[in-house]
């Protein structure tokens, strides 16, 4: 099939997904064809069967801001013609199942009948898309999908709270793909984060404030007064700046390496003992589902989708939002004791098992073919 996947590029969960769907469906003999604003992060081989098109929006000194979307749906269009694509995957609501249903719209007046999956990540709908300014366009754009699918049972279930829903929403988790991690690296390298004795938490993240940035280092300010460990913070956002003179005012600087955004996420992963995920609201946690197949342990909130992934005492532990003081004395009934460790490690990676990309994969393609079926009749 030729499909194309409209996501957001940059560090994010949603574009993430995107991306990695899009390989795997590729190497499955789809053709696939990514339309956004920059080459997706983690799309690094182009092939006859992986395509990247550009959306330009040119500044015009009336503009304000810029119309993207209006760039977007217009490059939809003329890629839908020009490749013969069959399906539009978009991913994240906002503004994308906007765009992609005005494509739509454009392409029946040629005669040309498109199929659209929206698939729902989280902060479209619990965040951003609730907003009232958003709203009504947000709710219009899910009901116009062909088909909705969401990241996890927590978020469907929001969805259909917050929005006036009248499709099925059907749940599709997210996914790792096990062989990626198969050829687990030898030399992990710990030596360049840690001493021998040093018990390593990690955290990845876009630090935005739903992250609760705060939560992390105070958690971690709690474990290293108990254990020597270090903390490795990745990723870049506008909680990074208060996180780093946090760490000052806790005396604890000279434990905590911010590495920015990173492309070597698998790497950082393979010498964490331990990942925190503190978040006010998470649809599903994806960088938490990382961490489990790298043989991380997880101590989270309870919040959203999460419980779906980490299970309670199993693969770590889960606490309510902003419960700082649980969460670092469960962290440390993990890290004090290498039995202990060791036993949630392994319970994290059989349980990301359940979420391989060859169980996830076919759910997709079974939405996909059904959507293209009914394309004559679909939600115009
Ligand atoms: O919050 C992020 O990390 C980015 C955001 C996105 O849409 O790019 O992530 C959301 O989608 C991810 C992939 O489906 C989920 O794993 C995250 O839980 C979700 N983030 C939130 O709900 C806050």
């Amino acid at each position: 099939m030729k499909i194309a996947i409209v996501c957001y590029p940059t560090f994010g969960g949603s574009g993430v997904v995107a991306t990695e769907l899009g390989i795997a469906l590729a190497n499955r003999g789809h053709e696939v064809h990514f339309v956004t604003y920059k080459q997706p992060v983690r799309l690094e081989l182009l092939s006859n069967r992986i395509h990247f098109h550009e959306v330009h929006v040119p500044e015009y000194p009336l503009f304000q801001y810029q119309p993207y979307e209006l760039a977007l749906s217009s490059k939809l269009v003329d890629t839908v013609k020009l490749y013969g694509i069959e399906l539009l995957h978009v991913h994240y609501a906002i503004p994308h199942a906007y765009a992609g249903y005005m494509a739509k719209q454009m392409l029946k007046e040629e005669g040309i009948y498109i199929p659209m999956i929206t698939t729902l990540h989280g902060t479209d709908i619990t965040l951003v898309g609730k907003h009232p300014f958003y709203k009504p366009a947000v709710t219009f754009s899910i009901n116009k999908s062909d088909v909705v699918t969401s990241v996890s049972e927590n978020l469907k279930q929001s969805t259909q709270d917050i929005f006036d829903i009248k499709k099925e929403i059907e749940v599709i988790p997210n996914f790792i793909d096990k062989r990626k991690y198969s050829s687990s690296f030898t030399d992990c390298q710990r030596s360049l984060m840690a001493n021998d004795d040093e018990r390593i938490v990690t955290h990845i993240s876009n630090f935005r404030k739903v992250k609760r940035i705060p939560d992390v280092i105070r958690i971690f300010e709690k474990i290293q007064k108990s254990i020597p460990a270090k903390l490795i913070m990745v990723g870049e956002g506008p909680e990074k700046e208060g996180a780093e003179l946090l760490c000052e005012q806790l005396g604890i600087s000279d434990k905590v390496i911010f590495l920015g955004n990173s492309n070597e996420i698998d790497r950082i992963l393979c010498f964490s003992d331990l990942f925190l995920l503190p978040s006010e609201s998470e649809s599903f946690g994806l960088a938490a589902l990382e961490a489990m197949i790298n043989k991380v342990a997880i101590i989270s909130s309870n919040t959203g989708g999460i419980p779906e992934v980490n299970k309670q005492g199993i693969t770590g532990y889960l606490s309510d939002v902003g419960n700082v003081d649980e969460m670092a004395q469960n962290a440390l009934s993990i890290l004090k004791d290498d039995t202990v460790l060791e036993r949630f490690k392994e319970r994290a990676v059989e349980t990301a098992l359940n979420f391989d990309i060859l169980n996830i994969l076919p759910l997709y393609e079974e939405v996909y073919e059904r959507a293209y079926r009914s394309r004559f009749k679909n939600s115009y």
